[in-house]
């Protein structure tokens, strides 16, 4: 495995920024080579992201060279996100939505490697209300809700989520992703989530643990049949 502190972030950031898609697929298909591992290019996105955020906010880099930047990370990620045949059983019933803001890449990548673990998750999309997260969660009486938030304000939006869905009488379990939780480690707490996923990884082993503790024992999801090709 490629060790997170010998990532070439660099030299990624460097063909981000100069808009060289070869160079950015070189690093890309290079780093895969070594160690096969789908998280390692998750690392590396995020990471090299992060970076090209941080520089937007000190006024160093422009919001069309974040925009590039994204679109290419989007382009890369999909041709390798993990495809595989899995016939779903007796899962819990979980959906994904990214509150309020637009930032889906995570998402995307969260949704295809729990899909790829034999989870037939629904994708609730993006930019959604708090209302509409709330809606949709009953009407699918979903029994692990997975949001993602780029922004702070999101972030924090997320505790009137749960508040809603207690009134409603969900006992949805709330998992928790992206920067906000990422700057600031306790944030899942404060926002009233059961837990801060990280990744598509991390969530997955979360979402296992509690199947064999038996959190959420009366899940309403279904047997499926799915084939991803
Ligand atoms: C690319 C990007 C954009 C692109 C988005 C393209 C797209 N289709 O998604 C564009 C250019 C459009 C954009 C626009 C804006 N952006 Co922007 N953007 C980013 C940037 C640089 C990277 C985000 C990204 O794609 N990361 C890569 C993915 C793979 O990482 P990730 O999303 O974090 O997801 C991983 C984990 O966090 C985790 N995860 C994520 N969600 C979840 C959920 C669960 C349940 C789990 C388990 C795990 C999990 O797993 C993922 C995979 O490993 C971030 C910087 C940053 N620090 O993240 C800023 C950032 C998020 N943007 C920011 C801002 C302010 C904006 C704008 C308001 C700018 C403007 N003035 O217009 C707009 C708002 C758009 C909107 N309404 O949503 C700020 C937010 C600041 C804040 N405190 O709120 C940031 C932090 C930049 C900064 N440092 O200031 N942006």
């Amino acid at each position: 495995m490629v060790e997170k502190r010998n990532l070439p972030i660099d030299d990624f950031l460097t063909a981000l920024l100069h808009i060289d898609r070869i160079k950015a697929a070189e690093i890309f298909e290079h780093i895969y080579k070594d160690d096969r591992s789908f998280e390692t290019l998750e690392h590396l996105t995020m990471e090299t992201l992060e970076r090209i955020g941080d520089g937007w906010e000190d006024g160093q880099l422009s919001l069309s060279q974040v925009y590039m930047s994204g679109i290419i990370c989007e382009e890369l990620i999909e041709q390798y996100i993990p495809k595989y045949k899995i016939a779903f059983k007796n899962k819990p019933q979980i959906a994904i939505a990214v509150l309020l803001d637009n930032h889906a890449l995570g998402k995307r990548i969260v949704y295809s490697v729990l899909r790829a673990g034999g989870y037939d998750l629904i994708d609730f999309g993006q930019g959604l209300s708090v209302e509409e997260v709330v809606e949709k969660t009953m009407k699918e009486k979903i029994d692990i809700l997975l949001i993602s938030t780029l922004m702070l304000p999101s972030a924090l939006k997320v505790k009137k989520v749960v508040e809603s869905l207690r009134k409603e009488g969900s006992s949805a379990s709330v998992v928790v992703g992206g920067a906000p939780f990422r700057l600031d480690s306790n944030l899942w707490q404060k926002v009233n989530a059961d837990a801060d996923g990280k990744n598509g990884t991390h969530v997955k082993e979360i979402i296992e643990k509690w199947e064999k503790e038996g959190k959420n024992h009366e899940f309403h999801g279904a047997s499926h049949n799915i084939n991803e090709s």
